[in-house]
């Protein structure tokens, strides 16, 4: 039976039976030290944190609960990472056509009905309710690095409702905090909460709550790149074999996670931003300052005894990476349905997701590596791809080692390298300008006549299989230590 949690405190209870827990006592400051220690844990795969004792909050913090393939394998309910992968392609074999209509059958299908999220009266999440007396800065919020500007919550859930359809979105967005009832609001453009925020009256402010804990298959699915059409309530409650428990909210017109820590109501008005940023974020560098739109709190409530969850991002590995990993294994039967040639994908932690993609392909006819590319840039959040590398089916993406040889033997660059423009993620630092700019793909696949390649492509170099038998039976003998 798959794993599922009904809340954080659950997710904790199972890591620290797993001895992949560990609870530091000693007072620590937000500022700073959360980040350094956390920091040099992840970067040795060590386990999720509670800090019991954080300077000037009585709440704890919860860090690093996803930091390892393994950890987030069991959020999601799966017993390993590999298992990820193999969650939709019986389903998906039944769907035809594109991403949209895939998911939305996918939700439709009678099988999942039950999983529909369900609306209950009394939450853990409402415990404690404050209106006028709200203050934000009663909670642990951490400073992450030392020019970022100011304390952030970095692992939220913020939901937003389609002003159209009423589809709830879940997506994380951090925000930066200015005051006891004033945060940034950090959804980029292309996001679903932005979307949302641009499609709603001009007029009227615009309700959004966010909240901190919850299911921890619904903490992923708010970094998940699910189709507009999709409510992130559904898919966490396909993951998690059981409905995600909702409850209304005290001030604002939308439904909030009743297992939740920590919810956060308030508005944000249309024509308001105000400077957010610099944070040091997930690709390594301090993105920069902007404008964003500007969160007003009207309310917070949360458990008694509330476990703050944060994650801190940075030069990767990160924990935020192996969610990354995560989408990567779970859309690729989503792409493999959409782009039939596509056989593997890969996202180096290098490329941070957006800026470098690996895929093997099985190539039929010419220029076909082209053609993946361009399907590919306009696919969801495909579509911030920097570079794309396109291999043929027998290359193994996860080997880097392989693909670099691949590349820098089976390119002619002039002829296999496709410049091309569109939008870009918001955080790549290396466009002129903040949403668009240049992408690259190159096809280091092995090249056809009729791709203007008339000499004769060359074998790759193997040694006969009765002679590797033979010195396989005979290895002993030679003495060789390797
Ligand atoms: C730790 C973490 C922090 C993130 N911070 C932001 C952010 O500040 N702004 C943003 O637009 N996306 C951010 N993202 C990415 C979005 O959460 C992700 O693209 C998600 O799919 C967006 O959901 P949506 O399509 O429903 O908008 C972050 C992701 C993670 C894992
Ligand atoms: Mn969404």
């Amino acid at each position: 039976m798959p794993f599922s949690f009904k809340d954080l405190r659950d997710f904790i209870s199972f890591l620290e039976a797993k001895n992949q827990l560990k609870r530091v006592k000693v007072e620590v400051d937000p500022i700073l030290e959360i980040t350094e220690i956390t920091d040099r844990t992840v970067k040795k795969y060590g386990p999720a944190l509670i800090f019991e004792n954080v300077k000037d909050s009585k709440f704890p913090v919860a860090i690093n609960l996803f930091g390892t393939y393994e950890r987030t394998a069991w959020a999601l309910g799966f017993d390993s990472f590999s298992e990820i992968e193999k969650f939709l392609p019986n389903v998906l074999s039944m769907i035809p056509s594109n991403l949209k209509e895939a998911f939305g059958t996918l939700i439709e299908l009678s099988k999942f009905r039950h999983l529909k999220p369900k609306l209950v009266k009394k939450a853990p999440s409402q415990e404690i309710v404050k209106t006028d007396d709200a203050n934000i800065l009663e909670f642990p919020i951490l400073k992450c690095w030392p020019e970022d500007a100011g304390r952030f919550i970095t692992l939220p859930l913020v939901i937003t409702k389609d002003p159209e359809t009423g589809i709830h979105n879940v997506g994380m967005y951090r925000m930066q905090v200015y005051d006891e009832k004033t945060t940034g609001m950090h959804w980029h453009i292309h996001h679903d909460g932005a979307q949302n925020f641009l499609k709603s009256d001009k007029d009227k402010p615009f309700e959004v709550a966010v909240a901190l804990g919850g299911e921890p298959a619904l903490i992923y699915s708010a970094t998940a790149p699910l189709p507009r059409n999709v409510s992130e309530y559904m898919l966490a409650g396909i993951l998690n074999h059981r409905p995600i428990e909702l409850v209304k909210a005290k001030t604002v017109d939308l439904l909030v996670p009743a297992n939740a820590e920590i919810i956060i109501e308030g508005y944000v008005l249309h024509g308001e931003t105000r400077l957010e940023g610099p944070f040091g974020d997930h690709t390594g560098y301090y993105s920069l300052a902007d404008q964003f739109p500007v969160f007003h709190i009207t309310a917070i409530t949360h458990r008694k005894d509330a476990i703050y969850p944060a994650t801190i991002v940075g030069r990767p590995p990160m924990e935020d990476c192996y969610l990354g990993k995560a989408t990567e294994r779970f859309f690729l039967p989503v792409i493999k349905q959409l782009v039939h040639e596509v056989v593997d994908i890969d996202m180096p932690l290098e490329g941070v997701f957006h800026n470098c993609v690996i895929v093997s392909i099985e190539k039929t006819y010419p220029k076909q590596a082209f053609k993946v590319m361009n399907a590919l840039w306009s696919l969801g959040q495909m579509m911030f791809s920097k570079f794309i590398v396109i291999v043929d089916s027998d290359v193994n993406v996860h080997d880097y080692s392989e693909v670099a040889w691949r590349v820098f033997n089976n390119v002619d660059p002039k002829r296999d390298v496709l410049l091309t423009e569109g939008p870009l993620d918001v955080l790549d630092h290396s466009a002129p300008n903040p949403y668009w700019g240049y992408k690259m793909g190159i096809d280091a696949t092995r090249k056809l006549p009729e791709e203007g390649h008339p000499r004769p492509w060359p074998k790759d170099i193997v040694m006969s299989e009765d002679i590797k038998k033979i010195v396989d039976e005979k290895w002993k003998e030679f003495g060789i230590d390797i």
